[in-house]
């Protein structure tokens, strides 16, 4: 797969190639990553790509042409390297937040190349969002300085879906894949510093072991995902030995609620 990145900030994208399984995959020629930069794509003196805000405000907007022409030489590019241009994505905070789905989905066109748009500053011209990008992004309810971290993030989650990058079966298990947070992990030692490991992973009882973790797993989700425990119900993934364990966590989390509001003094 070939990912083309457009950013003010070639460099960052580096760490990618460097570590981990994005590395390997790399080495093994699984992916390649190019980054354009628009200010190569102005013609004033100053090479300038932002501008004020038409009808005030603070910060600056992102110009549309340099953006315009860094993506048509990238779209370009893989044109001319035999690799169709599958998506352009910008990536920005007022994007349509980031998924499993739109990961892998991402992931199935693997022949092809995917242009990623960082944003900088306030924000980006709207009319070169609405005639040369996609899908826009977002990694989650907060602001960085720039889109560079999230294209980093969508290309390392792609990355690991591509055929070959991982060595086992653990994209089927991992968090999300069945819609649930995954539970808890243990290793040696089983006694550290005073904590043991729960005794259902020390039993050898397979069975046994994948009910502790469906029901650690459903745990965790109704603890910090309550809403992802109600897309699996609509579903029709939960099963009535779910139930019975998602009933029985949410009253013990009722409680643990109520009595910290207790000793905080609340009403
Ligand atoms: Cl994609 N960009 C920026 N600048 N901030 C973000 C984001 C993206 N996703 C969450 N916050």
């Amino acid at each position: 797969m070939r990912f083309d990145v457009i950013t003010l900030f070639p460099e960052m994208l580096d760490v990618l190639s460097a570590h981990g399984i994005t590395r390997r995959a790399h080495e093994e020629g699984r992916w390649t990553i190019r980054a354009w930069n628009p200010r190569d794509f102005t013609t004033d003196n100053h090479r300038t790509v932002d501008d004020r805000p038409f009808g005030g405000g603070p910060g600056m907007v992102m110009m549309a042409e340099p953006l315009a022409l860094a993506v048509q030489a990238a779209r370009s590019a893989q044109e001319a390297a035999g690799v169709g241009c599958a998506k352009v994505l910008a990536m920005a905070p007022t994007g349509a937040p980031l998924t499993d789905a739109r990961v892998r989905a991402w992931a199935a066109y693997k022949a092809s190349g995917l242009v990623l748009v960082c944003g900088r500053y306030e924000g980006i011209d709207q009319r070169f969002l609405d005639q040369c990008v996609d899908e826009e992004v977002s990694i989650g309810d907060f602001v960085l300085s720039g889109g560079e971290i999230a294209a980093m993030a969508v290309i390392d989650a792609v990355v690991r879906h591509l055929p070959g990058s991982l060595k086992d079966a653990s994209a089927q298990d991992e968090s999300f894949a069945q819609g649930l947070l995954d539970g808890p992990y243990f290793t040696r030692p089983e006694n550290w510093r005073g904590a043991q490991v729960p005794s259902p992973l020390l039993s050898g009882h397979h069975a046994q072991i994948a009910r502790w973790r469906r029901e650690q797993a459903l745990r965790r989700t109704l603890a910090y995902r309550p809403e992802l425990i109600e897309a699996a119900r609509t579903r029709g993934q939960l099963s009535r030995q779910d139930e019975v364990v998602l009933k029985l966590a949410g009253e013990e989390l009722r409680q643990v609620a109520q009595t910290s509001s207790e000793q905080s003094g609340d009403a």
